[in-house]
């Protein structure tokens, strides 16, 4: 039997996320559900920059066994012959109408779905796999959520993740062989280690003053290109990767911007992360460690109505949601007071990650939820 097939496409806006996302999806169909997947990307400097093997300037590829195109215009003219049996456009994206036009022409109807972005909301229960159809053609497009609850799409989660990070984690030597590659010095490794990747807006001078006035020694561990201006400002230099300073309690240094499966074991080497978005969101949750998210802004502060539901299903304590809503700027504190709590509560909240991932993919993986989903309708 002939391949299923899979169109994917990826429009970068401004972050590593959609890339990054769509990157991991791919690689995982392709890899673990046998599925011929090309993955169409806009910009592909941002995507060499998670996946350093990419050429950026090839317009066609295969990276890790995944089919990779340039998507350089809207333009061009498409037969019923190019269309694959599955199309996914992620986080609305619009697909050059050439390739729609030929999607209705197909014989068999591809399977049409737009993945749209996570959210613990609840409303994204009633939204998931929602048809739309078009106003002209004979197409129907599906929208499917990622999610928390057995309702939605669902997690992305690679099915060897666990067991790779169990055997890092039982490897005495790993965590700092591995930061050893990115400068990390044994004194500093020694350290409470924090990774910190979030949005410009985070306040990380705040934070930064409370760890270098705390009794506490932090080593936190910043890729390049990260809150520039709080941590060039800490250093007195540019934050360029190798860029390192103590003061106090604190030592602050600028790794160099790792590949994304490289990524996992940042995540996986510290006590504590700062993640952003999604896709560092989620692997922070499987990473088993104590992790704080940055939210992405949205108009009218309705991330932080986002945000309030994640903390809600969470349930990370109350130190977690304090400090977690000041982050994001949704509540006031005093930053030595709500480092304090956290670091406190810190043993306590990793030790509930294991419990919270086996809730969650009790729901299933995103990628098999989405193949089960697909073939449920053909
Ligand atoms: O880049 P982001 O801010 O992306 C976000 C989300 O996609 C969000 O949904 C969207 O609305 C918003 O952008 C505009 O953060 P995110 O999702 O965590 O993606 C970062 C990716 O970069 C992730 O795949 C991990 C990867 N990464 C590396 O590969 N190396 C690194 O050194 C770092 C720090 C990250």
């Amino acid at each position: 039997m002939p391949r299923l097939s899979l169109d994917l496409f990826c429009k970068v806006v401004d972050n590593f996320g959609d890339i990054g996302i769509c990157w991991r999806l791919a690689r995982q169909l392709e890899r673990e559900h046998g599925i011929a997947v090309r993955l169409w990307v806009d910009d592909m400097r941002t995507f060499q920059r998670i996946c350093p093997q990419v050429d950026p300037g090839a317009a066609e590829q295969t990276v890790d066994g995944v089919a990779v195109r340039h998507w350089a215009s809207q333009d061009g003219e498409y037969t019923p012959a190019d269309v694959a049996d599955i199309v996914i456009e992620f986080f609305g994206c619009d697909i050059p109408p050439g390739y729609i036009a030929a999607m209705a022409q197909r014989q068999v109807r591809p399977v049409w779905l737009n993945l749209e972005g996570l959210s613990a909301e609840e409303w994204v229960e009633g939204c998931h796999s929602l048809p739309s159809k078009h106003p002209r053609l004979p197409l129907t497009k599906y929208f499917f959520f990622p999610g928390f609850t057995d309702k939605t799409g669902g997690l992305l989660c690679e099915s060897g993740l666990e067991a790779e990070r169990a055997a890092f984690a039982a490897d005495p030597a790993a965590a700092g062989g591995f930061l050893a590659t990115l400068g990390v010095t044994a004194a500093e490794a020694a350290a409470l280690k924090v990774s910190l990747f979030c949005y410009p807006y985070a306040p990380v001078a705040e934070l930064f003053a409370a760890w270098r006035d705390g009794a506490q020694a932090v080593t936190c561990l910043v890729p390049e290109g990260v809150a520039t201006d709080a941590v060039a400002a800490f250093l007195g230099q540019p934050a360029v990767p190798g860029a390192v300073r103590s003061e106090g309690a604190l030592t602050v240094r600028v790794l160099p911007f790792v590949p994304q499966q490289d990524y996992d074991k940042l995540l996986w080497s510290c006590d504590l992360n700062f993640v952003r978005g999604e896709d560092s969101w989620v692997r922070a949750q499987w990473a088993g460690k104590s992790f704080i998210w940055h939210i992405y802004a949205q108009d009218e502060n309705l991330h932080h109505k986002k945000l309030r539901a994640f903390l809600q299903r969470y349930a990370g304590g109350s130190a977690f949601d304090e400090f977690s809503l000041c982050w994001n700027g949704a509540a006031q504190g005093d930053w030595p007071q709500l480092w304090k709590g956290l670091a406190t509560a810190m043993p306590e909240i990793s030790a509930k990650s294991a419990e919270w991932q086996q809730k969650i993919l009790a729901n299933g993986d995103l990628a098999t939820n989405l193949t089960k989903f697909c073939a449920s309708l053909t």
